[in-house]
């Protein structure tokens, strides 16, 4: 069994690829995704999102209208090997307590971390977000969202951004196993959502599935 934990600054689109995953696995998507197999959903808990009337200061620059206090959480089954998983999405706005509180327990519990990373707002602030998390694996995985944001050259700006994630993680003796490019919403405008969105797909069984 694989605990992942999807930890990434505000807004960075943790629960927006939490529920886009438990889409995938109910519509029967998911075997149609590279790597993809049957596996069900066993639970889902999104209790832990609270809409934020007019929000703070930054919620409304954010446009944002819900945020995650307690952490999100699915476990799904390998239909074939029976085996389960659970992902944890904490919440990314670490200076409420109950909040870091969350963020703080996911880093403990979870067998593989993955940092979200969007690409609509600084790097720099966003890794902030990962200095203040103590624990943490020598060895993460990396999604890079909101690609369907990106203006002009998407490949360049995403070597850009791997290079300087890296250089970060590197700094604290982390390394990257595998870097995910996606889109966590199902952008109409957007001509590749459908590779993007199945991106996550591929990245949640990627990791859990056949260890
Ligand atoms: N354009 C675009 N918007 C996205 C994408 N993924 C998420 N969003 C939007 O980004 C906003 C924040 O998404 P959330 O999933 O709530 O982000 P979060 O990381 O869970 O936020 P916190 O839990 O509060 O830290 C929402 O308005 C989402 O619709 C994406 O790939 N593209
Ligand atoms: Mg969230």
């Amino acid at each position: 069994m694989v605990n992942i934990g999807l930890l990434g600054d505000i807004s960075a689109g943790k629960t927006s690829i939490l529920r886009l995953f438990v889409k995938y696995l109910k519509v029967g998507d998911i075997e149609q995704v590279k790597g993809g197999q049957k596996c069900t959903v066993v639970k889902t808990d999104f209790s832990g999102e609270a809409t934020v009337p007019g929000g703070d200061k930054e919620d409304r620059l954010n446009q944002k209208e819900t945020k995650t206090i307690h952490p999100n959480r699915v476990v799904f089954r390998e239909d074939k090997s029976g085996r389960a998983h659970t992902i944890f999405a904490p919440g990314g706005d670490r200076k409420r307590a109950v909040v870091k509180m969350g963020i703080i327990t996911i880093s403990r519990i979870a067998t593989q971390i993955v940092a979200v990373i969007s690409l609509d707002r600084e790097l720099e602030r966003q890794f902030e977000f990962f200095n203040d998390v103590r624990f943490f694996p020598d060895k993460i995985y990396v999604c890079i969202n909101k690609i369907d944001l990106v203006e002009g050259d998407k490949e360049k700006k995403i070597e850009e951004v791997k290079n300087k994630i890296d250089t970060f993680f590197n700094q604290r003796k982390i390394s990257v196993i595998e870097y995910f490019i996606t889109c966590g919403e199902t952008i109409k405008d957007f001509p590749e959502v459908e590779e993007y969105n199945n991106r996550v797909a591929e990245m949640i069984l990627g990791i859990t599935i056949s260890r």
